[in-house]
């Protein structure tokens, strides 16, 4: 019998399996605060006396079938709880999707910093991270054309740290105080709330086209970076400058980057306005399955360090956050790897309480006067009063750091803890010489602190001084003023396909305005871009489009197309992925179990198609036929899924009963639909001229080579004559290499993600 925190006994079976996660210091402290239900000896209670009841079906009433009695407390407290489940959900951000897990420092920044997470290498931080969109309430589309957030928050020996970022690395605006504006033009229209999670609309581009700093994010918008395939695979940015402190008090300006293990990739539009509705929790549920089913997505943290001396030394100014620090003048430096490994217990109690702010900082670090940050600083533990219900929401679980502590803040709502001791500082139990780090940062005898005697200390949060100078007023720096350099650097710096994608989203997101003037000027600020960006969006509403008073510079730079993260030193990788693996009533069940094997032993994720949910048919076999050998179990049908859910089709060999719901209407849009979606589909025996002839009939490249054993183009994988009744070809499944080439030709498939070389304009899907 093992005991929670609050001393009542679990069930050995629900201890073993608990046992059984990954762990961490956070996670146990956690564990201290779980009640997992149903213990031994458990009895319902009633909700605020806790006494245990004898029923919770029926409330008390004046007779069988009179009123229902005012004085039964159970009935009252229960639905009164319930009346007040809900807080306010977050003002943007609302959507949201949590994981802990843990982040191990490989290389050292004691150079910087004094900061125990970034100088002890080969130590553990535990880790909580939300993943969002920003628009869309609480319960809207996760794959609408949305900006991600990517907040972490850092349980430190020393205190939390949290890097509150997005996956794109700039910002819209520059000052914090139109932050109020620019969601108001983005969120829903005042007098409806229409659209819900989507920017698609006038206000948004009017404000957009008013804005002149938000030129280089409104590109990002209209990127495959805003609709990403998976929150496993977007980059993640601290977006605003902050500082290191070094033990002699030198300042650093920091840049922070997340770049995922398996590369950065966006979905196709047409298949993320499809999942809105199909699986508008597309994106948690990919999250949740992944780390469920081990493929444990992985990060890495990386830092541009900027000098004080080099801080004046760019054509743009660091302290302005719709700007990036390209990476040819400030090389990343990777210095360590986040690793999510658990689901949270509970989506209210964690994910949903866990308060993020900019201004949580671990000694080591500081800010920097990026007016955004700034404001931001203020914004965050300032929402959370009223979004968590007071000033103690630090001391909800998930909020509180794993390092001691003592706090003079004391009382107001909800007060968890019972503190002990002085509630004032200084005091006569603590004085500044004894070894409190409080007391060592105190100048007790009333020295004056100077610039010069003022230098930071090593454990605890101080300022380590710097020389602040100007006039006062409503002022910004004339080195925020060139918006057009990067926007340009950005637009360049992309593959034609990526063009040819926002070119498309531009025309999508103007096209749902109605406003003429808002197109108008959208595109002209774009001209200054880039002239045929501008011309190519506005031939779809006939606007014509002046030679530009810019022209584009021609520059390009690393790390921002998605696509150049599959270069050569990262060839892509099918781990982690979704496989739609066809098991309809008469598939070949060689075939079909060893590619399950495959892609489990790949640490991806294989799906049974089958005729319907529950036990279904291989070749040979009845249906019923308690003996039948091979028997797999589905988790979906044709009906129950698409295509759009799955990163790469399978379709094996299969009998007559098999062939025919393969090319039923629902099967052949399956193969078109995925087709279209430029994945990879691979197919074999008699399901290969049901691909070529009946799902796509028009077309005439993808054609099975009878003489080869295999033949591959553009993520078509074909193989009409592989053998499958070679048992130890199918059932050596260890290495997907392993079938007889044809295997590992599929799989390499899947690791490019897309194969935009296919022509589809033919396709009807
Ligand atoms: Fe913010 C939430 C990221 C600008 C005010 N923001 C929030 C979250 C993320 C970001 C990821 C969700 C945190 C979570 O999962 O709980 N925000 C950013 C980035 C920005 C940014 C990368 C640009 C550099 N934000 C920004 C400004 C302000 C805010 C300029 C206000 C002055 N943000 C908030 C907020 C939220 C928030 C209102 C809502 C819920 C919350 O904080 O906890 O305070």
């Amino acid at each position: 019998m093992s005991y929670t925190g609050d001393g009542v006994a679990q069930t050995p079976a629900v201890v073993e399996a608990v046992r059984k996660l990954p762990t961490n210091a956070k996670l146990d402290q956690l564990e201290g605060h779980t009640v997992r239900c149903p213990r031994d000896g458990d009895r319902h209670v009633g909700v605020f006396s806790q006494v245990p009841v004898d029923n919770l079906d029926t409330s008390v009433r004046a007779g069988a079938r009179g009123p229902t009695s005012i004085d039964d407390p159970v009935a009252r407290e229960r639905i009164s709880h319930f009346d007040h489940e809900r807080i306010p959900e977050r003002v943007v951000h609302a959507r949201g999707v949590g994981a802990h897990g843990n982040f191990k420092l490989h290389t050292s920044l004691e150079d910087v910093t004094f900061a125990k997470v970034l100088t002890e290498v080969g130590v553990e931080t535990p880790v909580f991270v939300r993943f969002s969109t920003v628009l869309g309430q609480n319960g809207a589309a996760e794959t609408a054309r949305e900006v991600r957030g990517f907040a972490t928050k850092f349980y430190t020996q020393e205190g939390n740290w949290d890097i509150v970022g997005n996956n794109i690395p700039v910002f819209f605006i520059q000052d914090g105080v139109k932050f109020v504006d620019l969601i108001h033009a983005a969120k829903g229209e005042p007098q409806t709330n229409i659209p819900q999670a989507q920017t698609a609309h006038d206000n948004h581009w009017d404000f957009l086209s008013l804005t002149p700093e938000s030129v280089f994010m409104s590109l990002y918008q209209l990127s495959d970076h805003a609709i990403p395939r998976s929150y496993r695979m977007i980059q993640g940015y601290g977006v605003n400058t902050f500082v290191l402190v070094n033990k002699q008090g030198t300042r650093t300006f920091v840049k922070y980057h997340w770049r995922p293990h398996l590369g950065a990739h966006g979905l196709v539009w047409d298949e993320a306005l499809k999942l809105g509705g199909q699986d508008p929790d597309f994106l948690r549920r990919d999250l949740a399955d992944a780390i469920e089913a081990g493929a444990y997505p992985k990060y890495e943290l990386g830092v541009q360090l900027i000098s004080e001396e080099q801080e004046l030394g760019f054509d743009f100014d660091i302290l302005d956050c719709t700007k990036v620090v390209p990476e040819e003048l400030v090389p990343i430096k990777w210095v360590g790897t986040m690793t999510l490994n658990r689901n949270p217990t509970n989506y209210f109690a964690e994910t949903e309480q866990v308060a993020f702010c900019t201004s949580n900082i671990a000694p080591g670090m500081d800010y920097s006067n990026d007016p955004m940050l700034q404001l931001r600083n203020f914004s965050y533990f300032d929402t959370q009063l009223s979004r968590l219900g007071g000033p103690n929401f630090s001391s909800i679980p998930i909020n509180r750091s794993v390092c001691p502590f003592i706090s003079t803040i004391r009382d107001g709502h909800s007060q968890h803890r019972i503190p002990a001791g002085p509630n004032y500082y200084p005091n006569r139990y603590e004085t500044p010489n004894t070894a409190t780090p409080h007391g060592k940062g105190q100048n007790y005898e009333g020295e004056a602190q100077t610039a010069d005697n003022l230098k930071p200390k090593e454990g605890v949060q101080s300022v380590a001084p710097y020389k602040v100078e100007g006039s006062r007023g409503r002022i910004r720096p004339q080195r925020f003023n060139n918006h057009y350099d990067q926007a340009q650097l950005f637009w360049n710096s992309m593959s034609k396909v990526e063009q040819q994608h926002i070119i498309d989203a531009a025309r999508f997101e103007l096209g749902r305005c109605d406003d003429r003037d808002v197109q108008i000027r959208n595109i002209m600020r774009w001209n200054e871009v880039d002239h045929e960006l501008a011309v190519a969006v506005a031939e779809a509403f006939d606007i014509d489009v002046p030679e530009p008073k810019l022209k584009n510079h021609g520059r390009k730079t690393d790390g921002m197309s998605p696509f150049s993260m599959l270069s050569p030193n990262n060839p892509g990788s099918a781990t982690g992925r979704r496989f739609a693996i066809f098991a309809l009533d008469g598939f070949d069940s060689l075939q079909v179990s060893g590619m399950v094997a495959a892609v489990t032993a790949l640490g991806s994720i294989p799906n049974v198609i089958g005729s319907r949910k529950g036990p279904c048919y291989p070749r040979g076999t009845k249906r019923g036929d308690s003996d039948a050998k091979g028997v797999i179990n589905s988790n979906f049908t044709l009906e129950t899924a698409r295509s759009t859910l799955f990163d790469a089709i399978f379709i094996p060999d299969g009998d007559e009963a098999f062939l025919k719901e393969l090319s039923s209407g629902r099967g052949l849009h399956w193969i078109r639909e995925a087709f279209a979606h430029f994945k990879t589909i691979a197919a074999v025996g008699a399901s290969v001229p049901v691909f070529a002839h009946k799902a796509l009939p028009g077309i005439t490249d993808y054609k099975a080579d009878l003489s080869a054993a295999y033949s591959e183009k553009n993520g078509v994988v074909l193989a009409e004559n592989l053998p499958n009744d070679d048992a130890s070809l199918w059932a050596k499944v260890t290495g997907v290499a392993d079938l007889g080439g044809f295997g590992k030709a599929f799989i390499d498939a899947v690791a490019k993600h897309r194969h935009w070389d296919r022509d589809i304009s033919s396709v009807a899907y």
